[in-house]
This record gives C-alpha cells, structure tokens and sequence, in this order.
C-alpha cells in the first residue's frame, strides 16, 4: 500500500512542477518583454514621433536651442536630459517639455536641486527649441524612487515618510544608520542622493582660518600628535609647520577651488571634508588638475603620477580622494547659493563645477576601502568642527548606488 501512495503522488507533484515552471517561464517572458528606457544618445537618433519612455540626468533648464541653464534657473517650462549628470553638450542632450502638471514637481526654478537627479520621463520624440525633444510627458519618475510620480516629494517631512523599500543595492549597516543617516537607509539612486543632500548639507560652516586649526585636528599623524600628515605626499610635517614657504604645508583644496571658482569664502572653499594638508611645492603641481591614472613622476610625492591635464595620488588615498570628491558633489547641489558641484568624465574641466574623472574615481574608491586614518577624520569632523559627515567613508557602497 505505502508504494502505490507514493505512485500517485508522483504525478501529482509533477504536475505541480509543470505548473510552476509555466509560471516561472510567464514571469520571465514578461520581464523581458517590459519595456527598457531608451537612453538619451538613443532618443535624441530616434526623433519619430513614437512615444517611448527616456531615462536620464537633468543637466539643466534649456533655453534656446543651443543653451542650457546649469544655475540661474529663470522658469519651471523645461528641463534637459543627459546619460551624464556632467554633460554640458548640448548636442548628447534632449529636451523635456514640462506641461503645466509637471512643473510644481520637476521644474529647476521651483526645485533647483533636481539638477543631476536620474529621471525616467514618458513621451513623444519630436523636435522642441529646435532640437532632440521629448514632449507632453505622461510620466516622469525619480529612478529608484516610487513609481507614482505624484508621490515625489522634496520636503523633508514627506522624505521621511516614504515607504521604505528594500535597497536593490544591498546595504551595510552602520552606526549612524538609525540616527543620522535614518532618512537615507533603504534607498538607492536619485532618492538616496536627495536625502543624503538634505541630512548633509546641515553643518557648521568654518572660516578659512579656521580651517588651519580644524586640518592640525583632523590629520593627525597617529604616530606623533606633534604631526600632519600631508594627503598626496604622505609626509609627516610638524603641525606648526604650515605656511607658503618651501617644505611647508598649506590648505590643498582637493576639489580644486577654481572648479566652480568657489574661492576660500565660507562654504565649499572652507568644508574641511575635502580640504587636507599638503606640501606647498605639491600643492602647486596638482594645481588645479583633474583626477586620472597615469603621468610623470612627481617630485616629492612618491607614488604621485602627472600630466598636462590630471594628477594621480599614491595608492594609500585614492579612495580617499574620490569620497571626498563624491561628498563634494552631493553637499553641493546649486540649492544654497554656491555652484552645483558633479564629477564628470572629462579632464581639462577648466572653471566649470566639475572634476574627472568619475569612472577613475569609482574605481579608486573600490580599491581603497576607509581605513582608520580616513575613519576618524570623519569622527573628528563631525564631532568638533562642522557636525555633518561624508556618507561615502561611512558607506561606501552608496557610491555605487548614486553613481552605477
Ligand atoms: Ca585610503
Ligand atoms: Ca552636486
């Protein structure tokens, strides 16, 4: 008896794998017949008339054909899309018309900090100023938050009262994750870049002499707390020891001050998360280049490599570097009278707010995980000086969420 009970629950079970497979093969098919948003370069070569669904960057408020606000938004009409947040040709970008529903929740002159923000956006592929458009949208959607657009929100209160959700991206947990960082866990994307923006941007603001105390705090030689030790160089230098003259060291502004022409006024030109001692001859070579990876040896700063257009640290703060880079360019978001700060992929940025390149800095950081020196800065700074802190040492894996 117990076999022909086992010989009619086989077919049973049978068919119950039959079932489930059909199920699992349906789901599949439907994913993979869900439609994929075109990227930009593919809106702006497919201007047909079809209605397609666009994901991009806002790089700015178009104006006429050929120009882009980036800052100084003068209408909530319209915004560019760009497959870089950086992207300042206009030719690799499309143009959203904003009808009139869309412009409370999209437009940069009610929300400027929309700029660099990843969108899906529905609509028709047709000419607008004259160029690669995308008019009458149906849909535009944060990527990475919810999908109803009209649940898009940017005032803190609602930002907290988001559903969370279960990060795509998977997450480490961290001290601060049910304090300081509460509003961001469980994000991804353009949701977490917005939140972390609003939790970070809240800080003391240092004067630039100041900053001279706060850097004989922060850089600490754990060795010998007489000593700095300068960024690029790795040199331990007596604390008092900082100055212009030869063999000193002085305030090196990792995000270039003149990338953004930002200066030593209080704000980006004083924020001490991404200022660092320096050799003053080295801190004139690195001058105002971009980051990449290769060049010339450069005097005095073993492992440093440098050509005519970017500069590479030793090994030890690559990562550093870019943490300090990426928090630069999520404090900064044009919301507070400063430049909106974006790494790129360019080298030669010049005066613009932007620093190269982002692939290379991505994978600086991925090399060079936080260690204990970069740690405690974090603390130091935080607890003493400007009471905010730069998500990126505390998680690293948020770079690769805000930046995939
Ligand atoms: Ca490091
Ligand atoms: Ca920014």
């Amino acid at each position: 008896m117990p076999q022909q009970l086992t010989l009619r629950v086989r077919p049973r079970l049978a068919a119950v794998a039959v079932l489930l497979l059909l199920a699992f093969v349906a789901a599949t098919a439907r994913t993979a017949t869900a439609a994929t948003p075109l990227t930009v370069a593919q809106a702006v070569a497919t201007q047909n008339n079809s209605v397609q669904t666009v994901r991009g960057y806002i790089v700015g408020e178009p104006v006429a054909t050929s120009t882009v606000n980036r800052s100084g938004f003068t209408d909530d009409l319209a915004v560019a899309l760009a497959d870089t947040a950086g992207e300042t040709s206009t030719s690799k970008m499309v143009y959203v018309q904003l009808t009139t529903q869309w412009r409370s929740t999209w437009g940069l002159r009610t929300h400027p900090a929309n700029l660099g923000k990843q969108v899906d956006v529905t609509g028709t592929l047709t000419a607008y100023f004259s160029h690669a458009g995308l008019k009458s949208p149906s849909a535009i959607s944060a990527v990475g938050s919810t999908p109803n657009p009209t649940t898009t929100t940017t005032s803190p209160t609602s930002t907290t009262s988001t559903t969370t959700s279960p990060s795509p991206t998977g997450t480490a947990t961290g001290p601060y994750d049910s304090t300081y960082y509460a509003p961001a866990i469980g994000k991804t994307g353009s949701a977490l870049r917005a939140s972390l923006h609003s939790i970070i941007r809240n800080q003391t603001v240092l004067t630039y002499d100041q900053v001279w105390e706060a850097l004989k705090d922060t850089d600490q030689d754990p060795n010998n707390p007489n000593n700095v030790i300068e960024i690029y160089s790795g040199r331990s230098i007596a604390r008092s020891d900082n100055g212009g003259g030869v063999d000193q060291w002085n305030r090196e502004h990792v995000w270039a001050k003149s990338h953004g022409d930002f200066g030593t006024a209080n704000g980006p030109g004083t924020d001490v998360h991404h200022l660092r001692p320096e050799d003053v001859t080295v801190n004139s070579t690195r001058g105002n280049l971009d980051f990449d990876n290769g060049g010339s040896p450069v005097a005095q700063c073993t492992g440093c490599l440098s050509d005519a257009d970017s500069f590479q640290p030793r090994d030890a703060v690559k990562g550093d570097v870019a943490r300090m880079i990426l928090y630069m360019a999520i404090r900064y978001e044009g919301d507070d009278g400063w430049p909106n700060l974006e790494p790129d992929e360019s080298v030669g940025n010049g005066t613009a707010p932007y620093i190269g390149k982002l692939s290379v800095l991505k994978a600086w950081s991925a090399g060079d995980p936080p260690d204990a020196f970069e740690k405690r800065r974090n603390q130091v700074i935080y607890d003493t000086w400007q009471h905010n802190r730069n998500p990126f040492v505390d998680h690293p894996e948020w770079v690769g969420a805000i930046w995939p």
